[in-house]
């Protein structure tokens, strides 16, 4: 079979009427998603990067120019492959030599596209390695404040906020009550980094369902909870779930629903926990009416549903965009106090789970496939930055930033290289990122398209689409292996990024380092034979290729993935967690003992600058959430039909309740304008009645657009949100705690308002 594998699923390749290839859903996927549907058209759309180009004044006048203020404000000059990678190669010479390899900043976050051999990032470490290192980035935006919480609380294994989720089978057959603090958005879960073969979160939420599992959605919006008569939807303010936390750990405390011998035995300091749910030291008990004053729960539902935590075989839910927020880490540290309180943590199914249906994977009873990737080689600069510190890095060479328990140096960055990632998608405070982009002598870009990131270069390379290349596509999460095979050769002028960079190690005297005299297919070849070591029951290579895809388990039920987690539990002496004390922290000295000023040593509720109960909410009085997009990955195929056609004239549409709507008197389809102190976008407004007032959803992936006066047409949320991390802990990303304003958009000059298109 001919198939195409993408971060979204897996895609037959068939052809129209005159022949032209074109996308069908796999045959196997019961749930295909939409996104990819498309994807071909963009072979040949005009904001395709054709040829590799230069940025005029860098080319004219060399780096050292002090050019770099014009930055996305200046054309671009076409030259050939040869010019482009010789410019390169001089640069990182240049740059090496005279300020050493941390000045080299190759961190390149992204989720590019799926393909273990293509990844974009590993490609360009492994050129930068063989060119002697670079500054690097580490953790993620998905779970970035989790994934440096959990090693201190739960231990290093559960460093991924996707791994600590019983199965979904487990779920259906044995907990009664799923209580999740964000919603089950199901469009995200058509997605799982490096691709699938089936999406099955629909189905799985759809058979805990019939088996009569009770879902309680606590969030600012209705549209993320399921269907159901037995789903229920408790609205609450953004950045408000710590206190109801605490609050319904306040209940089961005072109430006597505690599990005490669990407590004792698989958790510590749940004493200095409960002497701050009392209020000893500042005279505040964390009940149910303080909690209802900051989240606007009423205390009886909070009350209730503690009791049914307790009373009911429960598990406690957290969304990974509450940890997106400042102080993220507290909802996350709070439910897992909360649930160790309710006493089912270790029960098949029960206990807490972060993220279910965040990703497709998430929960999925599949033995797992962890294979080999392309080696990425080894990065002698020491240098590193939290990956959402990128503005930080460029603005103040030589600061010092806080993390997770030490200071890290900022280098002096003076050259930039971005693969497979779009930073101006998914970085905040996009008018101060700009500016600290401007920064550097050199900003090299490889990608497909003209994003706000290409546009911010110096050096463009084009690299090829997915489908203009072989791979082999495969999640460590899941349980599917597909060959992914080229449906079109790239334009002339367009080169995959491992062609692209040999020419650039030719020139930089390792290319045989780099390729290892090796043809696409040998390396293809070598990634699967690495598989088949591990798992000699799959298919030979060319049977492999030959039929298109191999699986573990194909059609039968596999075993829940061991779980750890239940061992620790029956037997914490015999199990331990890898936390110092071997068991769950609910006091962490580790972390109460880096002095933080925004995190502690327990859980607890912490104001954040921005939400509905801070001052400057008198100023800007809508919390803006930026959820993921629905119709495309991120600010992928913002160009595709998907996307396109849920637009409105062209404009990304967010929503408002209707009662916020009539409030600023503006009706829907009707573009706004969203502003704070840091920018301003421009977006038409879908009236939703299942959000609650004081709240707008603009979801990302708008492409950051500003026009001649500064204001971003992409619709692009982080037009408006801050840098400010989630803590000095994590320096974690923090986009939902924002406050912005909203009017109806009157274009510069014509005085009017209303349904204007592009001028
Ligand atoms: N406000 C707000 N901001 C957010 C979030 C939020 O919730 N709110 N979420 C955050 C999260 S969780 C994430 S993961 C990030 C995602 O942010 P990104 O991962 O940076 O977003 P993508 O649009 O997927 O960017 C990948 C880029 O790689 C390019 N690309 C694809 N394939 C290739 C290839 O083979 N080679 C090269 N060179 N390029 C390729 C694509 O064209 C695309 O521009 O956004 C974060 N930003
Ligand atoms: N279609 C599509 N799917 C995707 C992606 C994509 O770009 N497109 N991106 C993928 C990536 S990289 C990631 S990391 C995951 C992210 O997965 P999530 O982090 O789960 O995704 P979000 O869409 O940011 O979260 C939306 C939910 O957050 C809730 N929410 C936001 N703020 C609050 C709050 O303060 N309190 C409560 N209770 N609820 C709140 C809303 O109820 C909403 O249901 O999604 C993945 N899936
Ligand atoms: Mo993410």
């Amino acid at each position: 079979m001919h198939l195409f594998a993408t971060h979204f699923g897996t895609y037959e390749v068939g052809a129209d009427a005159n022949g032209k290839p074109r996308l069908l859903p796999f045959r196997h996927d019961p749930d295909p998603s939409e996104i990819g549907l498309g994807y071909l058209d963009l072979a040949d759309h005009p904001e395709r990067i054709r040829a590799p180009m230069v940025r005029r004044s860098w080319l004219e006048k060399g780096p050292l120019a002090g050019t770099g203020g014009s930055r996305g404000r200046e054309d671009f000059v076409e030259v050939d492959w040869d010019k482009a990678t010789s410019l390169i190669a001089d640069e990182l010479r240049r740059v090496r030599s005279a300020h050493g390899n941390q000045a080299i900043f190759g961190g390149s976050y992204g989720w590019a596209s799926a393909g273990r051999f293509h990844h974009a990032q590993s490609q360009l470490k492994r050129l930068l390695n063989l060119a002697g290192g670079f500054t690097s980035s580490v953790n993620t935006y998905s779970y970035g404040a989790a994934g440096v919480l959990l090693p201190h609380v739960l231990g290093p294994d559960y460093k991924d906020a996707c791994d600590t989720s019983p199965s979904w089978s487990d779920i259906a057959d044995n907990c009664e009550l799923l209580v999740g603090f964000g919603g089950l958005r199901l469009t995200n879960a058509q997605v799982e980094a490096g691709g699938t073969g089936s999406h099955r979160a629909v189905e799985w939420l759809r058979r805990c369902q019939e088996k009569g599992l009770r879902i309680v959605v606590f969030s600012p919006t209705a549209s993320d909870a399921p269907e159901g008569s037995n789903v229920r939807h408790v609205p609450l303010r953004p950045n408000t779930d710590a206190a109801v936390m605490l609050a319904m750990c306040h209940t089961l405390l005072t109430e006597g629903l505690l599990d005490c011998p669990f407590l004792k035995r698989c958790t510590v300091g749940f004493g200095e926990f409960e002497s701050y749910l009392i209020g000893e030291a500042d005279g505040i008990a964390k009940d149910a009416e303080w909690a209802s004053k900051i989240s606007g729960v009423p205390a009886g539902t909070i009350v209730e549903i503690a009791e049914d935590l307790h009373d009911l075989r429960s598990l406690v839910n957290v969304a990974w965009s509450l940890q997106r927020a400042r102080f993220g880490e507290q909802p996350f540290w709070a439910a897992i106090a909360l649930a160790s309180m309710a006493g089912h943590v270790g029960q098949r199914g029960c206990g807490f789970a972060f993220g279910l249906t965040a990703v497709n994977s998430v929960g999925q009873p599949v033995r797992r496939l962890k294979g080999p990737a392309f080696e990425q080689g080894v990065n002698p600069v020491r240098h590193f930055i939290p990956v959402a510190r990128i503005t930080e890095l460029l603005e103040n060479p030589g600061g010092r930033i806080d993390y997770d328990g030490r200071p890290l140096e900022l280098p002096d960055i003076r050259l930039v290289w971005w693969a497979g990632g779009n930073p101006f998608h998914h970085h905040q405070d996009l008018n101060r990122l700009s500016e600290a982009f401007r920064r550097p002598e050199t900003v090299i870009v490889t990608e497909n398209m003209w994003t706000g990131t290409a546009r911010m270069a110096d050096i463009v390379l084009p690299s090829a689409f997915p489908f203009e290349r072989d791979d082999i596509a495969a999640s460590s999460r899941d349980n599917w292996l597909v060959y992914s095979r080229r449906v079109m050769d790239p334009p002339a002028g367009v080169q995959t990024d491992h062609e692209a960079y040999r020419l650039v190690a030719e020139k930089l005297g390792c290319r045989e380092r780099f390729d290892e005299n090796l043809g696409i297919d040998e390396w293809l070849a070598r990634i699967y034979e690495g598989y088949r070591e591990r798992y000699p029951e799959l298919p030979d290579y060319q049977a492999f290729r030959l039929r298109g895809f191999a699986a573990l388990d194909e059609g039968e039920m596999a075993p829940a993935p061991a779980d750890h987690f239940r061992r620790f539990v029956t037997d914490p002496a015999a199990a331990p967690l890898k936390t110092p004390s071997g068991r769950i922290e609910i006091r962490s000295s580790t972390v109460g003992n880096f002095g933080y000023p925004d995190i502690g040593v327990h859980p607890a509720w912490r104001e954040p600058e921005e939400w509905l109960g801070a001052p400057l909410a008198s100023r800007h009085r809508f919390h803006l959430l930026s959820p993921q997009p629905a119709h495309r990955l991120h600010g992928q195929l913002e160009y595709g039909p998907a996307s396109q056609n849920a637009k409105l004239h062209g404009y990304e549409r967010f929503q408002l309740s209707a009662a916020d709507a009539e409030e600023l008197d503006v009706k829907d389809g009707e573009l706004c304008e969203l502003y704070n102190d840091r920018g301003s976008t421009v977006a038409a407004l879908a009236v939703d009645d299942r959000l609650m007032p004081g709240v707008a959803v603009l979801p990302t992936g708008g492409w950051f657009r500003p026009d001649a006066a500064g204001i971003d047409r992409g619709g692009n949320p982080n037009t408006l949100t801050a840098i400010t991390p989630a803590s000095h802990l994590s320096q974690a990303t923090a986009p939902n705690s924002c406050l912005v304003s909203i009017r109806p958009w009157r274009r510069p000059g014509d005085g009017s308002s209303g349904e204007q298109h592009e001028d």
